[in-house]
């Protein structure tokens, strides 16, 4: 029989979506999977994207597929989107105007749309997210998008994992740059003003820029692009292509430095995770973690010391 990761690297597109709810719900054989696929991944160009519930994400990626998918069939660029379902209360809607959305693209194989919910913890989503693009990659699609609604940090760690990140904005909506937390104004390589249609678009390219320039240039020298679009006639998306060209052909070394750098973070953070779970596995009672809160928490214990206790008896229980 042949494995799902070979028929995933044979572009089988329900290997893919079977591959993705494993790696979505956490399951063990999703940890084989990515190994199985990882040395053939590398060669898609990921996008992420994100602003708040409502400004236009979901529409600019549409617009943005469309375009790369002008080409025609056989040589135009496959594109995968991975929209992340925000199930907070705001944005309820979100699902089904994604589902709508998705039908402009229905039957082109050519494009892959798949939502992924934001269950359990915002770490398990960005892992996910990166392991669900992975395998997009796999299956040969050349551009992936991720769409997330920023508002934390594990947005952010999302949008930091892919190769070129949109942060959109839109005027009147408090979205000025006293609203916007510094982390978010780092992480734009190109900023989006959507629904320029509407008042205070000048306004607000003027705040991001002013605000830009307190920041210190980035490695490259590359000064994310302010750009003014309305997503829904498809204004300024041309622009958006053109940045978005321009930023990915800049030289290959500033391209693996970011790879690198992500690549570092992640590892981190999979260790610390994973380091936590045989923690709790393997070396800690029933109970044990709380009962050592507690008894932080009343000072009978530091946590300095509790913590070296706890990493000494890690490293000889096995
Ligand atoms: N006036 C105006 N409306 C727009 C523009 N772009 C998008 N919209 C509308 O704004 C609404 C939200 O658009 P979406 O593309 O769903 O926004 P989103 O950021 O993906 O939303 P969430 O995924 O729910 O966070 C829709 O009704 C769009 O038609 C624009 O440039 N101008
Ligand atoms: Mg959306």
């Amino acid at each position: 029989m042949t494995s799902l990761a070979d028929r995933i690297l044979a572009r089988d597109l329900r290997a893919l979506a079977r591959g993705i709810s494993l790696v979505e719900n956490d399951d063990p054989r999703a940890r084989d999977l990515i190994r199985a696929i990882y040395s053939q991944t590398g060669r898609a160009f990921v996008v992420g994207i994100t602003g708040a519930p409502g400004a236009g994400k979901s529409t600019l990626v549409d617009r943005l597929t469309a375009r790369l998918r002008e080409g025609g069939a056989s040589d135009a660029p496959r594109v995968g989107v991975i929209a992340i379902d925000p199930t907070s209360p705001f944005t309820g809607g979100a699902v089904l105007g994604d589902r709508v959305r998705m039908q402009a693209h229905a039957g082109d194989t050519g494009v892959f749309i798949r939502s992924m919910a934001t269950r359990g913890h915002l770490g398990g989503l960005s892992r996910a997210t990166r392991d669900a693009a992975l395998l997009l990659d796999a299956a040969g699609h050349a551009v992936i998008i991720i769409e997330t609604v920023g508002v934390g940090q594990g947005e952010i760690d999302i949008v930091t994992a892919a190769d070129l990140s949109i942060v959109m904005l839109v005027p009147g909506t408090g979205d000025d740059v006293q609203a916007l937390k510094a982390g978010i104004m780092e992480i734009a390589d190109i900023f989006v003003v959507n629904k320029a249609d509407r008042d205070g678009a000048d306004a607000l390219v003027a705040a991001v820029d002013a605000n830009l320039s307190l920041q210190p240039a980035g490695p490259d020298d590359w000064r994310p692009p302010i750009i003014k679009t309305v997503a829904t006639t498809g204004d300024g998306v041309d622009e958006v292509v053109s940045a978005i060209e321009r930023f990915r052909y800049r030289p290959e070394s500033a391209r693996l430095e970011r790879r690198r750098a992500s690549s570092e973070g992640y590892l981190e953070q999979l260790i610390a995770s994973r380091f936590l779970a045989h923690l709790r596995q393997h070396v800690l009672g029933k109970g044990e973690l709380a009962a050592l809160a507690e008894r932080i928490a009343s000072r009978a214990i530091d946590p300095y010391t509790a913590a070296d206790e706890l990493i000494g008896r890690a490293l000889v229980v096995r």
